[in-house]
């Protein structure tokens, strides 16, 4: 690069400076370029008759250079600079379409609009004509994705870690019985203009086979090859990176096999190795992983820190104690925490340090979020399964599950010896083990011989590698165990979350490391969210306060609270608000064939389909709002509040619950929609295929959102807080994010309802048992589907009977039977409040105004200066 600068350069020898022009006439003419020899499309036809998706690549590869300059001048400024980096480690992204997010984040709106206008094209139908990038389940995948666009646009060093699923979140279809299908997202067909390929960047990822001596032989091995994807920050010259890895096989072809006829075996070993990176797991929290998982989490992070322990090697050779001072791995939940043992193995084989020394490095080099209590979530691998994966790392974390262990017993020792001091004298203390011959009694008894050695007892609690109390002799690694020991701080994702996490998963842990827990509440891109997806709202709110400062400093939305009350303002806040309604239905129209009215009060729940997230107690109160229309008389029904409720979510595919929800989300929509007793006071959509598109142009024309999660479910929640900047009123649960946007937008002004954490399992283990007060609403919305109304009574029946029968243990765990009376409640106040439109808008304001905490630059900041030691490096 140098040489060729040199030859291009002015004879003063002042290297050329090219960067691509801004300006509307040079874009159109890159753009036509690219159209031609990017994208190869015939001269004869541009620019006017090439198709939209044709036409979005020529805009894309032509904007793709205005990232690619910034990007490696970000990259080369930051490599000259040797700043401290952290590498969000992350499974999942859930990045959406990028386009749009481009332009806006360049600053290139303005010129390209014209330019492609120019060209017979409009950006809105172009940024349509783009697939999305669905790399990740839900929150989740999302929160990485507003994550890595906040590193960004604060110049923070970092780059994103994951993999190049080549198929995304599956594709939902609703069929005409109202049941979920699932197809397959096949969202590179028509090509990732924002990628960059790096076949010169690899590195080997080894599984299965043997140990000797500690020397790891592989029995199998694939290649990881990087992609760039620049992220570009906002009113920053600073481009980020999100590199992803996609597997190849070590041996392309077998030809000697196909000469031979044998054309499966091939390319066996290609199938092989491309399986690893061939599909995002559709798990959110409900199934347990397949083997094949271990294998992609195990992949991308052997990659990864290959990678980055390559480029420091490059810099720092030898000196290991500077790795902390320049690097950060934040682990997004347990998907990669293999990365404990991971960095520990390539420390200790492959740069030959010591076991004390790789540890030190360790626990200074990897951070841990946890995501959620969800118990099925928690990763458990089974020692066997992993063992035989991966032989070495088994041997490293049981390593580091003994030495850990080891460092705690002066303390239980001092701890029982109190415990012992302090307690009245048992009648007979044991102070035997059970005699050896008697093992059946010993086991059948384990209790006592728990009792028996109490720091043994005691210890176990702690074990990374442990049975599990359902299934005896099937030891597994607790992954969240071995994350919490193996890294230097621990948080949760909302103010209620980490202080559950510190009573319940880790209580242990929490008790004898307080120090490395931490809260650190999410929040969203108020680009994306905010500013570009609701652009007639963000001019408002830019004419508003004089600036659009804002979008990068959201705490200044807060000036917007003393415009609430100004009636003119209402008014033009309503206007916009009925606009984002109009867009909305328009698009439902379009997917959906559904006229909706544009005058109800919309009303949305969108989130994965959960049984903890109960959108089975809003349709539940939907079936009775059914049943009071069908009987009111015609006075009753002219002072009701008419209401569009729209749901959009995907179901795991093999959640049986949540797949009847849907199907009954539906049915209930069928017959409801049909009826012409309902007309315009009901109407209940359920948006196939929701996703971050879609996100886009529903949150905006929400007026209300249900965050309705059974108290202590929800770790945070993130739409939560993307439906409240944009001015949308929530009805909710004490619960995750919610507590904290009460607090910032005023309790009062959200519909709060519903028992709170610490009664929920107070209820469930005592009053649950003799409960019986069924509010006369719940019970007659059952009856309802039991009686047919929507169809399928059989299908139906298990869902009915699980929040009817409160015997038997599990039933009605999350709460939608005692919860329904207070929802209710809620919900007349809803109608209540929305017969006062200007109360209903005042309120919609300060939503915006007291949402400027829940922006991910906050977040970030907080990760960077709270845990990471990262501190901005901008090139000017
Ligand atoms: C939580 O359920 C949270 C996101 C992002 C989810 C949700 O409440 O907002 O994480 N957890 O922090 C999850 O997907 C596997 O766990």
């Amino acid at each position: 690069l140098e040489k060729v600068r040199e030859a291009v350069a002015p004879s003063n020898g002042v290297p050329i400076d090219w960067k691509p022009k801004s300006d509307p006439a040079s874009i159109q003419a890159d753009v036509l370029q690219n159209l031609e020899f990017t994208i190869g499309a015939p001269s004869s036809k541009i620019p006017n008759e090439v198709d939209v998706k044709t036409a979005y690549r020529g805009v894309a590869a032509s904007l793709r250079e205005h990232l690619i300059d910034a990007f490696n001048r970000t990259q080369d400024y930051w490599s000259k600079e040797d700043p401290k980096f952290v590498y969000y480690l992350s499974a999942e992204f859930l990045m959406g379409r990028s386009l749009l997010n481009t332009v806006q984040n360049l600053e290139l709106t303005g010129p390209y609009s014209e330019a492609i206008k120019k060209l017979g094209y409009d950006l809105e139908t172009l940024v349509d004509a783009e697939q999305n990038a669905a790399l990740g389940n839900g929150g989740l995948g999302r929160l990485a994705a507003c994550f890595i666009d906040s590193m960004a646009t604060l110049d923070l060093p970092g780059w994103g870690y994951g993999i190049r699923y080549k198929y995304g979140m599956f594709k939902q279809a609703i069929d005409a019985k109202g049941y979920q299908q699932e197809l397959p997202d096949i969202w590179l067909s028509n090509g990732n203009p924002w990628e960059i390929a790096r076949p010169e960047i690899t590195y080997k990822i080894g599984f299965y086979g043997t140990v000797d001596n500690f020397k790891w032989s592989p029995a199998e091995q694939v290649i990881a090859k990087a992609y760039d994807n620049p992220i570009p920050g906002y009113k920053t010259n600073t481009v980020g990176n999100l590199r992803l890895w996609e597997a190849l096989p070590l041996n392309e072809f077998d030809l000697d096999a196909f000469n031979k006829g044998e054309y499966d075996k091939a390319v066996e070993e290609r199938r092989k190795a491309e399986d690893i990176s061939a599909v995002l797991y559709p798990n959110d929290a409900t199934e347990y992983g397949k083997q094949l998982r271990l294998k992609q989490q195990y992949f991308f992070v052997s990659a990864s820190i290959q990678d980055v322990l390559a480029r420091f090697k490059e810099k720092h050779a030898g000196n290991w104690s500077l790795l902390p001072e320049k690097a950060i791995f934040q682990m997004n939940d347990t998907h990669p925490t293999i990365a404990v043992a991971e960095l520990m193995r390539l420390l200790i084989d492959q740069e030959g340090l010591d076991w004390d020394t790789a540890w030190g490095i360790t626990i200074k080099t990897l951070a841990f979020t946890n995501h959620t209590v969800m118990p099925e979530a928690l990763e458990k691998w089974p020692v066997a399964v992993l063992g035989k994966l991966l032989p070495r790392h088994l041997e490293i974390i049981d390593k580091i599950d003994t030495i850990w262990k080891d460092s705690l017993k002066e303390k239980i020792l001092a701890q029982v010896e109190q415990e012992k001091n302090s307690a009245p004298p048992k009648a007979e203390p044991a102070a035997k083990a059970p005699a050896k011959d008697d093992k059946k009694a010993a086991e059948e008894e384990e209790e006592e011989e728990e009792e028996e050695d109490p720091v043994e007892a005691a210890l176990s609690k702690y074990g990374i590698i442990t049975e599990i109390p359902w299934q005896k002799d099937v030891k597994v690694i607790n992954m969240a165990y071995l994350a919490v020991v193996g890294s230097k701080a621990v948080n949760g994702v909302a103010a209620i979350h980490s202080e559950i996490i510190k009573d319940t998963i880790f209580k242990d842990f929490y008790e004898v490391m307080p120090e490395k827990f931490q809260n650190k509440t999410n929040g969203v891109t108020p680009r994306r969210w905010l500013a570009w997806c609701n652009p007639a709202l963000a001019e408002l709110i830019t004419q508003t306060l004089g600036t659009d400062a804002w979008i990068n400093e959201t705490t200044l939305l807060a000036g917007l609270r003393q415009h609430a009350d100004d009636k003119a303002f209402q008014a033009k806040w309503r206007a916009v608000k009925h606009a984002a309604k109009e867009k909305l239905s328009h698009k439902i129209k379009a997917l959906m064939g559904i006229d909706l009215p544009t005058d109800p009060l919309y009303d949305v729940q969108i989130k994965r389909i959960h049984e903890y997230k109960r959108q089975y107690l809003n349709i539940l109160s939907l079936i009775y709002r059914y049943h009071q229309i069908k009987t009111a008389t015609p006075e009753e029904k002219a002072k009701m509040v008419p209401r569009v409720s729209i749901f959009g979510g995907k179901a795991a595919s093999a959640y049986y619950a949540a797949k009847k929800i849907v199907r009954l989300i539906n049915r209930v929509g069928t017959v409801v929609n049909s009826d012409p007793d309902v007309g315009d006071l009901l109407k209940i959509v359920f948006v196939p295929d929701y996703n971050v598109d879609l996100a886009e142009v529903l949150i905006p024309g929400a007026e209300l959102s249900q965050h309705i999660s059974t108290a202590g479910t929800e770790a945070s929640g993130t739409s939560n807080m993307k439906f409240a900047m944009n001015g949308c009123l929530i009805i909710g649960t004490m619960d995750g994010a919610n507590i904290e946007i009460a607090q910032e937008t005023g309790k009062e002004n959200m519909f709060v309802f519903g028992m709170d954490a610490e009664d929920v399992p107070v209820w469930r283990e005592g009053k649950r048992k003799e409960w019986k007060d069924y509010d006369p609403r719940f019970v007659k919305a059952l009856d309802m589907i039991k009686s047919g109304t929507f169809g399928e009574v059989d299908y139906f029946k298990d869902l009915v009977e699980s929040v009817s029968v409160m015997n038997d243990h599990n039933n009605d765990w999350f709460l939608v039977a005692p919860d329904f009376t207070d929802y209710m409640r809620a919900q007349d106040e809803v109608d209540k409040l929305y017969a006062d439109q200007d109360e209903w808008t005042r309120r919609s304001i300060l939503y915006t105004a007291g949402s400027g905490f829940f922006s991910s630059d906050r977040t970030i900041d907080q990760y960077a200066k709270e845990i990471w030691d990262v501190v901005p490096c901008k090139r000017h």
